[in-house]
This record gives structure tokens, sequence and C-alpha cells, in this order.
């Protein structure tokens, strides 16, 4: 972009020297403007603004898995913070880094969720969700868990300002959803259990419209549950975007009830809605496991889930 900008300057400024004056100069300078008018359309739609790529939260997840593992607390997610941060910034979110303390069996932990949010008009919120921590786990480098959440949040930072909007957009990267031990009421969720709680502090809570929770949605065998915790409203509004745009094969039918970051916002009442593939693997061996790296993960696989993102919120919008 910067080589166009560069390249127009300077023909503008040779038009401004032509000594000739005239029709041909002003010729020249038309020419070049739409030269330079063509360069930035091409350049915006090569670019995609306001489409999903699924190659893009992938190599995103990548980035993170490429730090190892990412314990709350740990030297990676520190790096993993300031990589999301910039990126939200970049992409001209404004941002919140929520620190606080949890009490966990491992003692206290500093924690961080990380909020961008976009403005709207019509004082009702609509959130994107997921956890960016890994399980603290020898050789655990959670690339389905946590790196495709993480993954597929940072795309939608850059497809989600360019799309119309009258809501807030909340885009909420959670720490601490995993449990330090064996998962309990107390021992898991840290992040979205503080979230919730600040939000039913500064109101932000009862302006929530949908918040979509992502979780292991990388897997190259790409099967989405059908949460059975969460809104129904929002399962269906889903599926009816999945089964339009071709994707239903990864959706499954017949509830499955799981725990996740939805959680505490269902229980204080908030349409909710968990978007996870708990079949990871034969048997779902591959969950929690080393296993869990990247060539597990499918470019493909982030696109459907994006692409299906992408139209709930524009259903959302009308
Ligand atoms: C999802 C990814 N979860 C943890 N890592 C939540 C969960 C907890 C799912 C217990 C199933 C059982
Ligand atoms: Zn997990």
């Amino acid at each position: 972009m910067q080589i166009i900008a560069r390249r127009g300057a300077e023909d503008a400024e040779k038009t401004t020297a032509d000594s000739s004056g005239g029709w041909g100069t002003s010729l020249r300078w038309w020419l070049s403007l739409f030269w330079l008018i063509g360069c930035l359309a091409t350049a915006s739609a090569a670019f995609g603004a306001g489409e999903f790529s699924g190659q893009k939260a992938y190599d995103w997840t990548g980035k993170a898995v490429a730090l190892g593992p990412r314990p709350p607390g740990s030297p990676a997610i520190t790096k993993l913070q300031g990589m999301i941060l910039a990126e939200l910034k970049a992409q001209g979110w404004q941002l919140t880094d929520e620190a606080f303390q949890a009490s966990t069996p491992m003692g206290p932990k500093t924690m961080h969720n990380l909020i961008g949010r976009l403005p709207g008009k019509s004082g009702k919120v609509v959130v994107f969700s997921g956890h960016y921590d890994t399980k603290v786990m020898e050789g655990f480098v959670g690339a389905n868990d946590a790196g495709s959440s993480t993954g597929m949040l940072l795309e939608l930072a850059r497809v989600l300002p360019s799309l119309p909007r009258r809501d807030d957009v909340i885009l909420a990267f959670f720490d601490g959803e995993e449990a330090f031990r064996f998962w309990t009421d107390t021992d898991s969720l840290y992040g979205s259990r503080y979230q919730a709680q600040k939000w039913q502090k500064d109101r932000t809570l009862s302006k929530i419209k949908a918040l979509f929770n992502i979780d292991m949605v990388g897997d190259r065998d790409l099967k989405i549950i059908d949460e059975g915790n969460s809104t129904g409203s929002l399962r269906s509004l889903v599926r009816a975007s999945a089964i339009d745009l071709g994707y239903q094969k990864h959706f499954l039918v017949g509830p499955q009830a799981i725990e996740d970051d939805h959680m505490p916002f269902i229980r204080m009442g908030v349409p909710a809605v968990d978007l996870i593939d708990f079949e990871y693997g034969p048997n779902n061996s591959w969950w929690h496991t080393p296993q869990d790296t990247m060539d597990k993960l499918s470019p493909k696989s982030f696109q459907v889930v994006g692409d299906v993102l992408v139209e709930v919120f524009k259903r959302l919008q009308r």
C-alpha cells in the first residue's frame, strides 16, 4: 500500500512540473487518479475486508501455538497477550485489559481478560468470546484448545469492523478457562466468571442480546455439537445459518451439554451459545493431550465456523 501511495505522489509531482500544461497535463492527472483508485480497489478486494479467511485464522493459531504452552501467568501467555492487544489496536478496537486475581488450587494467580469493543448505536451488545489460556500440562501446546479460539477471535477482529452494525460488538479473550486440577465450579472458568460479574456490576450484562462462545473449532474433522445448555433461539440461529451456507454436515443434531465459558452468562440469564467440537480424534482422544497439535487442524474448519459467525452477526444486525 505504501508503494502505491508513493507512486501516485511521484506521478502527481511530475504532472505539476510538466511545463506543457493544457489537456495533456489534465488527462495525465486524471489517468493517475483512476489508476490509484483502481489499485486501492484491487488491494482492498484481495485483502477481503468483510470476508472471513479460514487461512488467516489458522495462521494466527499457528503463531499462538509456536509460543509453546500458555497457562495463566506464564511467559508465553504474556507474549500472546501482547500479540492480541497489538492486533486489536491495529484493527481499531477500543481495548481493555481486565487484570484480576484468581484463587486457584495452585495459589493466587493474576489473570487477564482482553476485551475489544466497537461502538454501535442501538444500546445493545453482541459478544464473541473464547479462551486463550492452555491447560497446565507437560508438553501441551493446545492447537485446538485454545489455539483455535484465539485464532478465530483474531481473524474476527479484522473482519467485524467493516461489517454494517447497529449494536456494540465485543470481542472477549478469556483467561483461565481450564481447571488447574479437576474441573469443579470453583476450579474452572476463572475469566468468564470474573467477566460476567464485572458486566453485571457495570450494567453491560443486560444489554447483551447474544454471546457466541467459541472453543475447539479447528479440528480437521469438524463436528460442532448442539450444546444443550445454550439458549434455544441462538442454537436455532446458528443451525439455520449453517444450513443456508451449505455447512450442515459439520453441525451435529441432538443436544449434548458441556460446561464452557458461556455458562456464567447463561446462569445470569444472558442469551448465549457455545460452538464447540467435542469429538477431537478417535473417541476424543486428542483432547487435553500432547497430540493436540497443528497437524490435526484445517483452515477449512476455521472457514466454516467463521462464515457461520459472520452470517449470524449479519442476521442480528438486520
Ligand atoms: C473445553 C475445552 N473445556 C475444557 N477445555 C470445557 C469442558 C470441561 C468440556 C469438561 C468438557 C468437559
Ligand atoms: Zn481444555
